[in-house]
């Protein structure tokens, strides 16, 4: 195993664990071990209510390490992939909501880690690409899934051939991210969105994140079926009747 600096730095405050991609240098490429590191920390989390991902230096992420990749046989290129997509998965399908907050290049496989996340906050400098086809590659880190979900296969198809930036203000109106603030302001505005998110039931924040999306993807008779499941199992918590019982007794005390 090839010694490296570490690529994500981790500092817990209070409810929240805050995370740094941190290789500025190159824009916070993703290679191999930066990849792993956001698989090992999103797989077993620490015991926190929400995480705010950001990045070190004037750019979210440039996306694939392509210095990296150059080499990468075809075999290579499935595993690399699929390695992709487990560490992605983990952090759309964990435990523990994320919000995002990105600047500068959000490019290739930085859009897709972003759209990984649960909430996104771009400052007005971040701008988004997708240059596979430039670079004479694919999307491999889930993009095909999550980003044509979210702003469409068209959309998607059209930045991927054209080779089209998005500015911040355009991907909010697009869907890609939920806020756009000043630069500067993107960390401490998500650490209020984190604290909030923190705020709620532990166990409903689990449901939103991993029974939302799935219950999207389902036919409608299956998701019907599945969101009254997930009903029912929320409303078994004591937690709940406490949250409600202090809401409908808010203005006795
Ligand atoms: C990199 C990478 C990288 C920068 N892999 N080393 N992604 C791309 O095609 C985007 C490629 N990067 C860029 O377009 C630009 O670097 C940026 C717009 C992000 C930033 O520009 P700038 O002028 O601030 O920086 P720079 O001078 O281009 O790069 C600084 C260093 O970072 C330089 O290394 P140095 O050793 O010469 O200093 C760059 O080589 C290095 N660097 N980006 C490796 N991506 C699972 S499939 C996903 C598919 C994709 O993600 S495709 C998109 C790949």
């Amino acid at each position: 195993m090839p010694q490296h600096a570490v690529r994500v730095n981790v500092a817990l405050e209070g409810p929240i664990a805050r995370l740094r991609l941190d290789r500025p240098a190159k824009r916070n490429a993703l290679d191999d071990a930066t990849v792993a590191e956001l698989h090992r920390f999103f797989a077993d989390p620490p015991d926190v209510r929400a995480i705010v991902l950001d990045a070190a230096g004037d750019h979210f992420c440039a996306g694939l390490d392509l210095a990296e990749h150059v080499s990468r046989t075809t075999r290579d290129v499935t595993a690399h992939s699929k390695g992709w997509h487990e560490a992605f998965d983990a952090i759309q399908f964990g435990k523990v909501p994320t919000v995002a907050v990105m600047r500068g290049a959000v490019v290739g496989g930085g859009f897709e880690l972003a759209s990984a996340t649960h909430v996104r906050v771009a400052e007005r400098s971040a701008f988004f690409a997708l240059p596979e086809g430039q670079r004479g590659i694919f999307l491999g880190g889930g993009g095909s899934v999550r980003i044509t979900r979210l702003i469409g296969t068209s959309r998607v198809l059209e930045m991927m051939l054209t080779g089209r930036r998005y500015s911040a203000e355009e991907a909010e109106r697009i869907g890609a991210v939920h806020y756009v603030v000043d630069d500067g302001a993107g960390a401490a505005f998500a650490m209020e969105l984190a604290l909030k998110i923190a705020a709620n039931a532990a166990h409903s924040n689990a449901a939103i994140v991993q029974a939302l999306p799935r219950i999207a993807d389902m036919a409608h008779a299956e998701g019907l079926y599945a969101e009254r499941t997930t009903a029912a199992l929320m409303a078994s918590e004591d937690e709940s009747r406490v949250r409600i019982a202090e809401f409908l007794n808010r203005k006795r005390s």
